[in-house]
C-alpha cells in the first residue's frame, strides 16, 4: 500500500478537476437534490434550519472562497507522503444545500490521495435520502442510525468505521478553504499525541459570506463549562515571531479536528454516555491535555462554519437537562477538587441524574492521567473577572517583579497574561 501511495501522490497532487466534476454532478444531479426540500416563497427561511436557507440555496455548492490564510502560509511546504484521513460528518436534518456544500468543498478542496473516505453520519434525520443520495459523490459513504443517537455516539460510529489510520471530524456546514488539510495532517505525523484543528472562520448565517476569523484566539471555558474564544495575552502575541506556528490551546471548539486513530482509541473515544450535543468538547480537551497529548489550532488550515444563535433540532430530554447531564459526567469524571466552582457555576446541576461513570473514571486511571490542577497550573489559568464590566484583575507586581510594588490593577482580561492569573487553594 505504500507503493500505491508513492503512486498516487506522483500521478494526482491535484483535486477533482472541473470537467470531472461536470460529469460527476450530472450523475449525481444536484439540482433534483436540492429541489427535493427547496425553500418555498412565503415560508420563514430560519425555521428549519436556524440559518438562511433560502440564501444558502442561492449559493453555488462549489463557490470560490477567499484565501483567508496569512500569505506567509503559501510558502510552507508539506510533507508529500502524507497518509490519508476517514473525514466523519453526522448529521441531524442538516440542510442540503449546506451538507452538500460540506462535502463539495472537501472533495474540491483536498488532494484526492488524501481523503480515504467522506463518511456520513445521518444521525436519524427525516429523510434518508439527505444523505443516501450524496453516495454517488465520489469516496462518500453513508451510515444511518436507527435512533437519534446524538452528535457523540454518532462521531464514535463513524470513527470505528473508519478504514483510514487518521480520524478527520467536521460539522455539517462547514467549508473548506484552500490547502485546509495538509497543515492538519503533518502536525499529527510528526507528533501523533496532537490535536489538531484549524482556524474556525464564520460563514455568516443570515448572508452566507464567507468571513476571514482572528488567528489570534484560543479556547477558553468559564466555569459554568460554557466555551469562549480568548484572545492571545500580548506576551503570547509579542512571543509569537512566526504567524504560521501552532498555538497551543487548553480548549478546542469541538466540531472541527484530526486525530491519529490509534490515539484517539487508545484515548477512550469519547463518553458515549454524553447525549445530543454539548459539553464533549470540555471532555475531550481535559482528557488529551491531562492524558499526555496536546491541543493545537494551526493557523494556516482554515475552514468556514455556519455559526448560529440556537439549535434547529429538538432534545428529547430538554436542551438544559442535556448540557447539564454531559458537563456534569466531564466535571465528576475530569475536574476533582475543582468541579466545586462548576457546581457553584451552575446550581441548577445539583440535583439532576447523570448516569454511571465508573467506565470514565476507570479510563482515566488507567491511562494514568495528570489532575486537573496540573491542567489549570500549565495548560489553562484562572482569573478574577468582575461581573458587571468584565475586567480583569491584574497583578503589576508580576510583571517588574518588586516586592515593594504589590499592586492589583483592573484591566481588560487576556486570559493567559500570567500577571492575571490567581489560585483560590483548597485548604
Ligand atoms: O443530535 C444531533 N446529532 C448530530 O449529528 C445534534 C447535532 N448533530 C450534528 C449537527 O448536525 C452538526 O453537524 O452535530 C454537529 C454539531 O452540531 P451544531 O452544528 O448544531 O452545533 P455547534 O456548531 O453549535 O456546536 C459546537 O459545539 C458542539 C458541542 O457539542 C460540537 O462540538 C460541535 O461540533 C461544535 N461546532 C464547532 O466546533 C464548530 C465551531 C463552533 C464554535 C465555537
Ligand atoms: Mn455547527
Amino acid at each position: 500500500s505504500a507503493a500505491v501511495e508513492v503512486n498516487a501522490v506522483c500521478v494526482t497532487v491535484a483535486s477533482i478537476s472541473d470537467a470531472e466534476w461536470d460529469d460527476l454532478l450530472e450523475e449525481f444531479e444536484e439540482k433534483s437534490y436540492l429541489n427535493a426540500h427547496r425553500w418555498k416563497p412565503g415560508q420563514d427561511p430560519y425555521s428549519l434550519y436556524a440559518f438562511n436557507q433560502r440564501e444558502s440555496e442561492r449559493i453555488p455548492s462549489n463557490r470560490a472562497l477567499r484565501d483567508t490564510r496569512h500569505y506567509r502560509c503559501t510558502t510552507l511546504h508539506y510533507d508529500p507522503y502524507l497518509s490519508s484521513t476517514t473525514i466523519v460528518i453526522t448529521f441531524h436534518n442538516e440542510a442540503r444545500s449546506t451538507l452538500l456544500r460540506t462535502v463539495r468543498s472537501v472533495l474540491n478542496r483536498t488532494p484526492v490521495h488524501l481523503i480515504y473516505e467522506i463518511i456520513l453520519v445521518d444521525d436519524f434525520s427525516e429523510d434518508p435520502n439527505d444523505c443516501l443520495l450524496l453516495t454517488k459523490l465520489p469516496k462518500v459513504k453513508c451510515l444511518r442510525n436507527k435512533h437519534r443517537e446524538g452528535l457523540i455516539r454518532s462521531r464514535v460510529r463513524g470513527a470505528e468505521a473508519a478504514g483510514a489510520g487518521i480520524l478527520t471530524f467536521l460539522d455539517s456546514h462547514c467549508e473548506v478553504n484552500k490547502d485546509w488539510l495538509p497543515p492538519l495532517l503533518q502536525r499529527v505525523k510528526e507528533d501523533p499525541t496532537c490535536v489538531a484543528s484549524p482556524v474556525i472562520d464564520i460563514i455568516n448565517m443570515d448572508t452566507f459570506a464567507y468571513v476571514a476569523a482572528s488567528s489570534d484566539l484560543r479556547g477558553g471555558f468559564d466555569w459554568s463549562l460554557h466555551f469562549k474564544w480568548e484572545q492571545l495575552s500580548a506576551e503570547k502575541r509579542a512571543k509569537r515571531a512566526d504567524p504560521t506556528e501552532p498555538i497551543k490551546t487548553p480548549i478546542i471548539a469541538g466540531g472541527l479536528f484530526v486525530i491519529d486513530r490509534s490515539w484517539f482509541n487508545r484515548l477512550g473515544k469519547y463518553d458515549t454516555a454524553m447525549d445530543i450535543w454539548g459539553g464533549e468538547n470540555f471532555e475531550i480537551s481535559f482528557r488529551v491535555w491531562m492524558c499526555g497529548g496536546s491541543l493545537e489550532i494551526i493557523p494556516c488550515s482554515r475552514v468556514g462554519h455556519v455559526f448560529r444563535k440556537k439549535h434547529p433540532y429538538i432534545f428529547p430530554e430538554g436542551n438544559a437537562n442535556t448540557y447539564i447531564k454531559n458537563t456534569r459526567r466531564t466535571a465528576e469524571v475530569w475536574m476533582d477538587e475543582f468541579k466545586l466552582f462548576y457546581y457553584s457555576a451552575r446550581p441548577a446541576a445539583r440535583g439532576k441524574s447523570y448516569g454511571d461513570i465508573h467506565g470514565r473514571q476507570e479510563l482515566r486511571k488507567s491511562l494514568k492521567c495528570k489532575s486537573f490542577k496540573w491542567y489549570l497550573d500549565n495548560k489553562s489559568g484562572t482569573h478574577l473577572e468582575h461581573l458587571a464590566s468584565r475586567f480583569c484583575v491584574d497583578s503589576e507586581m508580576a510583571l517588574d517583579g518588586i516586592e515593594s510594588s504589590k499592586m492589583l490593577v483592573i484591566s481588560p482580561c487576556e486570559l493567559s497574561a500570567h500577571t492575571q492569573r490567581w489560585e483560590m487553594p483548597f485548604s
